[in-house]
């Protein structure tokens, strides 16, 4: 679908990964990505608690100010229940948006000390956070907008991920599936977005949840969510025509 990435997967590894591979990897000068070729699974050398040991040093991408916001386009699907080719949860987003996804619940399973199903008011219940970011479409468009949401870290904290837990994957109304690392997943700025620009996140922008992942380009931050499963091992399901890691 999607043939011109920003990056090779070469230059994501040389630009995104060379800090944390230069200190998991000490003595290995090429670091690689889970995605490489499955003979070094990065991934698996990593151990929870040095991956939660860098989590301080992960550095912030740029904030904007209020003024900065600009005009902010919706691609790809803008209404999964107008997407019933892809996707037989079309329906179920249909009559979930009917009464403005009061009955919507994201779950939360797989490598998890307690799975459970969150609605939008359980997840407003945590400490939300508010970041004005810019959006870097691999189309080559970007925008910025103020996000509000809970900081996927903190959920994951909350349902107490296995100390196995390696991957954060995560399922869409519209078919979407993609996963990231733990290293993302606690990122402080990687967040579970229902408000945008101060108001409730809109159908063409995800509603009522969707990810941020402000470290990545902007195919990594799904809308619609539906399901979060967390697992040990990487899992080559992607969006097609996607590549896993896109780092900014
Ligand atoms: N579920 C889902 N998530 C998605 C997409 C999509 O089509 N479906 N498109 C991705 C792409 S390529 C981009 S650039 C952004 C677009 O977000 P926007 O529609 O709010 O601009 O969402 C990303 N997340
Ligand atoms: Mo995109």
């Amino acid at each position: 679908m999607k043939e011109n990435k920003i990056f090779t997967r070469r230059q994501a590894i040389a630009t995104g990964l060379t800090a944390i591979g230069g200190l998991l990897l000490p003595g290995c000068s090429k670091p690689l990505p889970p995605t490489y070729g499955k003979i070094l699974r990065m991934a698996d050398l990593l151990t929870y608690t040095s991956q939660r040991a860098l989590l301080p040093d992960q550095s912030l991408v740029k904030e904007y100010h209020y003024g900065d916001i600009t005009s902010f386009p919706a691609t790809g699907t803008t209404n999964p229940a107008d997407n019933k080719l892809r996707s037989n949860s079309s329906e179920e987003y249909g009559r979930l948006q009917k009464d403005a996804f009061a009955k919507w619940h994201l779950s939360i399973e797989g490598q998890v000390a307690r799975p459970g199903k969150y609605s939008i008011a359980d997840i407003q219940k945590f400490p939300s956070r508010t970041q004005i970011t810019r959006h870097t479409c691999e189309e080559g468009w970007t925008a910025i907008a103020q996000w509000t949401g809970l900081p996927l870290g903190h959920l994951l904290e909350s349902v107490g991920i296995l100390p196995s837990a390696r991957f954060v994957n995560f399922y869409a109304y519209d078919g979407w599936k993609d996963s990231i690392d733990l290293f993302d997943a606690f990122h402080p700025q990687t967040i579970l977005a229902y408000g945008m620009n101060g108001r409730s996140l809109a159908i063409p922008h995800g509603a009522p949840v969707r990810l941020r992942v402000e470290t990545q380009v902007g195919y990594k931050s799904m809308k619609y969510l539906k399901r979060i499963v967390v697992t040990d091992e990487f899992s080559e399901m992607l969006t097609p025509g996607f590549s896993w890691y896109a780092g900014i």
